[in-house]
């Protein structure tokens, strides 16, 4: 299977994020996308690719013009606002105030265009940005040609990502921008399937009333976890995509047998809606180690998982999302992807 892979995504190397009350190193740094590496190369997955560039018009297709501008322009007009560390909102259009103004200074800007406060903005996050939804489109255009699988070593990751909100260390939607590249190149249905410890609430929204993607994602129950306003089960899908969203939000402490049951549910419902691509939203921060997630999988259970998207026996791409901090999340990812070549 190719790897695509850019060393562009290392532009983004934030110093901070708000993490239980101080700003520490953030999760999600450049070294997780090299330990990936590290492990395609040591299991000869396959060759590694530099993506090709897509300009802003794909980004266009799945977000906001003004929300696109905003991300363009942060870094430069916080400085220029004098402010010393990283761009951290500190504002919102909360419910007891107005949304519908966008604000002109930056500090409002950026409560308007966010919807967490861990994830700092820094010099070369649009960059990386670009550079990660460019290995997207590239590894997606790839299986598109000739049907066969392609890894996307995305970062920053995608799918908290909505059509005008950044937050949970996304930027732009990665897994959103490649199915909707997918759908203009003619796939008539794809099916997102989101693995990832975290809710894919970016995604979710992006297509929530739309038929021709359908969204599924396991992951820890919003009432305790992280995005916590959204990924409950009686998220269905409205008007058109009613039914073309499934949500498994499950408890924390979950072990495969529980979360395989979950995803056997999707696949099911993935075949039933008859999509003719897959992309999966590859976090593997559902692993028993992770250090800001409580599932329970092992390495072994990830292989398994990949044999069973095998199963499906689509078109797929896999698109990094989360995973953090430990070695591991090189064995893990991977072995997603080699038990899916020893399952097709
Ligand atoms: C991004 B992805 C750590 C709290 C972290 C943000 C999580 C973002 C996850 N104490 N909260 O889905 O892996
Ligand atoms: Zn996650």
């Amino acid at each position: 299977m190719l790897t695509f892979h850019s060393d562009a995504t290392g532009r983004r190397r934030a110093r901070t994020e708000l993490d239980e009350g101080r700003l520490v190193a953030p999760y999600e740094c450049p070294e997780r996308v090299e330990l990936v590496l590290d492990r395609v190369r040591q299991t000869g997955l396959g060759d590694i690719r530099e993506p090709e560039t897509f300009g802003l018009s794909p980004v266009l297709a799945v977000h906001d013009r003004g929300y696109v501008d905003f991300i363009a322009a942060c870094w430069d007009d916080w400085r220029a606002a004098g402010h010393a560390g990283e761009a951290i909102p500190s504002i919102w259009p909360a419910r007891t105030m107005r949304g519908d103004v966008v604000p002109e200074h930056i500090d409002g800007r950026l409560g308007y265009y966010a919807l967490a406060a861990e994830t700092s903005i820094c010099e070369g996050t649009f960059e990386a940005a670009m550079a990660s939804k460019d290995i997207a489109l590239s590894a997606v255009s790839h299986t598109l040609a000739g049907g066969e699988p392609a890894f996307g070593l995305c970062r920053p990751p995608g799918h908290h990502a909505a059509s005008d909100q950044f937050g949970g260390y996304c930027f732009f939607n990665n897994a959103a921008i490649a199915a909707q590249h997918a759908l203009a190149r003619g796939a008539r249905r794809v099916a997102i399937l989101d693995v990832d410890f975290h809710h894919g609430n970016g995604t979710q929204q992006i297509f929530y009333a739309r038929d021709d993607v359908l969204f599924a994602s396991l992951h820890g129950d919003p009432r305790t976890c992280f995005p916590y306003f959204l990924g409950h089960a009686d998220e269905t899908g409205r008007g058109r995509g009613e039914g073309f969203n499934r949500n498994y939000p499950l408890p924390p402490g979950t072990a495969f047998d529980t979360w395989s049951r979950a995803l056997d549910d999707a696949l099911a419902r993935i075949r039933e809606a008859g999509c003719d691509l897959l992309l999966v939203s590859l976090g593997v921060d559902a692993f028993e180690h992770d250090p800001i997630s409580a599932f329970k999988l092992t390495s072994d259970d990830f292989t398994e998982l990949g044999r069973r998207l095998a199963g499906l026996g689509l078109p797929t791409t896999f698109l990094l999302e989360g995973g953090y901090a430990v070695e591991e999340i090189g064995l893990n990812a991977v072995n997603v992807l080699t038990g899916f070549e020893a399952g097709a």
